[in-house]
């Protein structure tokens, strides 16, 4: 390991859970928890309606990113069936995600895209396949 190129992990950026219906999890975790909604949008390339939670009043605390699928044949439509509602990832943010998605490369981890693509608020964003990672999809996030 000691010749190949950081990672480069900054921070954890948002943990990322599948519900199958946005504004009634975005009510529950409001009433609940307190946590405030505070940005929402669909990404139509990934299939997603989503919405970022803050958690407390730390505007650079990891948010909670709730993700409801938009069309049957998403990730996470195919997540609710198999598995149900629950964590269906843990994103980090970073610096360069292509940097650090060829340094995960450099290690043997399959990166699920050969290019990023588009995350949440205009970020670039790519995968590390669950099988890869201990069973955990991890994400990498450069934001915009
Ligand atoms: C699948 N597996 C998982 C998993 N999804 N394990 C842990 N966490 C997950 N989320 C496991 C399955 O149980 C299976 O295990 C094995 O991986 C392979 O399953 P598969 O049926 O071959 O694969 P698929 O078709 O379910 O796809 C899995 C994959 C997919 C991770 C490739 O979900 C994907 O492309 N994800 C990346 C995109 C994504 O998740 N988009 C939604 C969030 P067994 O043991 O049964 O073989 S969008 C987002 O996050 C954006 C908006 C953002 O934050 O900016």
């Amino acid at each position: 390991m000691a010749n190949l190129p950081l990672v480069g992990l900054l921070r954890i950026d948002h943990v990322g859970v599948a519900v199958p219906d946005l504004s009634e999890a975005v009510t529950f975790y409001a009433e609940t928890f307190g946590m405030r909604c505070v940005h929402e949008e669909v990404n139509e390339e990934q299939g997603v309606r989503e919405a970022m939670l803050a958690v407390g009043d730390d505007p650079g605390a990891p948010r909670l990113q709730l993700l409801a699928p938009a069309r049957p044949d998403s990730a996470i439509a195919k997540f609710l069936g198999r598995s149900g509602p629950g964590l269906q990832q843990l994103a980090y943010t970073v610096r360069d995600v292509r940097a650090s998605s060829d340094a995960l490369r450099a290690r043997g981890l399959r990166l699920l895209y050969d290019e990023p693509r588009r995350g949440t608020g205009g970020s670039l964003i790519n995968f590390v396949h669950p099988k890869d990672a201990g069973g955990v999809l991890v994400e990498l996030v450069q934001p915009a």
